[in-house]
């Protein structure tokens, strides 16, 4: 069960409000809160313990609240898409929906007396936020081509769903797994192009050949934080693609639960524990929790592609289909957008929509004759299936609009430079920019061609906001994180710095 830090002087204020009071009981409590209204609530309640069912309460914004879902997998249905939507109509231009780095989806604008009618409704489609911050595990992220892909290796639908299940009791909440020491990020690779960024996940799933025999390898401890960046390292175990999985999840959540550090949050992440253990006491730590033998990992992975961004029409593994990648701008999708998404995944395809880790969305099994009138539809000029090279690969975090620890605007920053660039500068390829607008790095830049971190610093005698340069990051096969090459650029000063890179580097020509 649930295990509280063992010394008293070590406690940190988190682990005071998680011992006080599980953050899941929040869930018994929403009737009230809905009924007494946000400004009386108890401030620990708002301010931490809603994150437990997926609420968080936004200083920038107050009284309009963000929901944090889970999309295991990032596949949702076109019901499942047409409720978010109604859920954010009611709130005008207050409401909007971002797709995340997690393959999932925030709402904003949301009211706390609207919460009780809000799960109703997400309840009657299968769709759950709970347990999706703070000490948690995050959605569970898989292959966006899951069952579509000609060359996948494994489909890794159903074992997201059964990971997720576990954690959260079928979504319902499950309190075994309601106070890790710290977030917990959990990625399961089937392709060979590691879509998923196996590399930056506390516990990633990479296929490999054992004997013949495919299932996968684990790597384990990669996070990124403000004071410390890992890359995932092999914990020598190979897995079978099916209960073993769950199990073995189940089984590193429970010994980092039960042993990971708590009294520093900045030093709380699994990877820690690793170091202070080593990886073979973890690995048998694991073992004894499991109570058998783990078989030692494959010699190689099957990570060998480059990765691939999915936008545009590629054909699938079923025979006269295609899916088509839509490139969403920055992720932001409002209500009308959700409710276009949702017909045009019934019209053309299955009614399936997929989301990806680059904050786009794929609609699958579209036959192929159907696709000239999909390609003409008019949701199309808005996201497009053929962006140009330098909007094509944005990905933005939150930033300042949304978000308190934000030093500086990301989203509308990120559209409107890359639309002046892609204005004066032609380019061969898409070149991948992330902007985050902290040293949080929610939007990865350390995998980024080019990554850019908010901060600030000084210009003219004045502080203005800025960012730190990160370059050097590779996704795909043998991914590696970028670094810091240049800090503290003003943000006025960046397009000019930008154009020569994509000059001297990436084969940009100025129109
Ligand atoms: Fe993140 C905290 C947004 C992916 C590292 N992240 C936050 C908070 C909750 C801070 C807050 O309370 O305001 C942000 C909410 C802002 C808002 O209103 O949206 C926030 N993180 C996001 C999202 C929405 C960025 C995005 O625009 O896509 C991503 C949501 C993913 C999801 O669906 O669950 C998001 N965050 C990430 C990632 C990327 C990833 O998982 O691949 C990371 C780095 C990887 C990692 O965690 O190892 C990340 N977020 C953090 C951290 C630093 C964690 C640490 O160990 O120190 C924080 C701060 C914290 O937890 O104390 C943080
Ligand atoms: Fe907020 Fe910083 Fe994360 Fe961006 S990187 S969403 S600014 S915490």
């Amino acid at each position: 069960m649930v295990q509280t830090p063992q010394k008293e002087e070590t406690v940190n204020k988190f682990e005071k409000l998680k011992a006080q009071k599980d953050g899941l009981m929040i869930k018994d409590e929403l009737d009230y809160f809905a009924q007494i209204g946000w400004e009386a609530m108890d401030k620990t309640d708002l301010e931490h313990r809603l994150k437990w069912v997926g609420v968080f309460y936004r200083p920038v914004t107050p009284g309009k609240f963000m929901m944090r879902l889970r999309v295991p997998n990032g596949i949702l249905t076109s019901p499942q898409m047409r409720v978010l939507g109604e859920i954010l109509q009611r709130y005008g231009s207050d409401g909007s929906g971002d797709i995340t780095t997690r393959q999932n989806i925030q709402l904003r604008g949301i009211r706390l007396e609207d919460i009780p009618a809000i799960f109703t409704q997400m309840r009657s489609v299968g769709l759950t936020s709970v347990q999706s911050g703070m000490d948690n595990v995050r959605n569970i992220t898989g292959s966006p081509m899951a069952g579509l892909d000609g060359n996948e290796l494994i489909d890794t639908r159903e074992l997201v769903q059964k990971v997720q299940d576990m954690i959260t009791n079928g979504g319902e909440g499950n309190s075994e797994f309601t106070n890790l020491p710290r977030k917990f990020n959990i990625a399961i690779e089937g392709g060979r192009d590691n879509s998923v960024h196996a590399e930056i996940n506390d516990v990633a799933f990479v296929p490999a050949y054992k004997d013949g025999e495919l299932g996968f390898n684990v790597v384990v401890g990669g996070f990124f934080s403000a004071k410390r960046c890992e890359a995932a390292i092999p914990m020598n175990v190979w897995v079978r693609p099916n209960e073993e999985v769950v199990n073995l999840c189940r089984a590193i959540l429970e010994v980092y639960r039960d042993h990971g550090l708590r009294a520093n949050r900045q030093k709380s992440r699994l990877m820690w524990l690793i170091d202070e253990w080593g990886v073979e006491k973890f690995r048998a730590t694991v073992e004894s929790q499991l109570g058998h033998l783990l078989t030692t990992a494959a010699d190689k992975d099957e990570l060998d592609w480059d990765k691939r961004d999915h936008i545009g029409v590629y054909p699938q593994k079923q025979p006269g289909m295609s899916y088509v990648g839509l490139h969403i701008p920055v992720g932001r999708l409002y209500a009308e957008d959700m409710f276009a998404l949702a017909r045009i995944a019934e019209t053309y395809g299955s009614g399936e929509i997929r989301l990806t880790v680059e904050q786009n969305v794929i609609i699958p099994d579209v036959a192929n004759e159907l696709l000239p009138v999909l390609l003409e539809e008019p949701l199309l000029t808005k996201f497009s299936v053929n962006p140009h090279g330098l909007e094509r690969s944005v990905v933005s975090c939150t930033g300042a609009q949304f978000c308190n620890f934000a030093l500086i605007e990301t989203k509308s920053r990120a559209t409107s430079l890359m639309r002046e660039l892609s204005q004066e500068l032609d380019i061969p390829n898409s070149v991948r920019i992330h902007w985050t607008g902290c040293p949080n790095s929610c939007g990865q830049p350390q995998v980024a061609d080019i990554g850019l971190m908010g901060t600030k610093t000084r210009k003219d005698g004045k502080t203005v906001e800025g960012v730190d340069l990160y370059r050097g990051g590779k996704v795909g096969k043998d991914a590696h994180l970028g670094t810091c090459v240049q800090k503290g650029i003003p943000c006025d000063d960046l397009k000019p710095l930008l154009k020569s890179i994509l000059i001297a580097e990436f084969g940009a020509v100025e129109k």
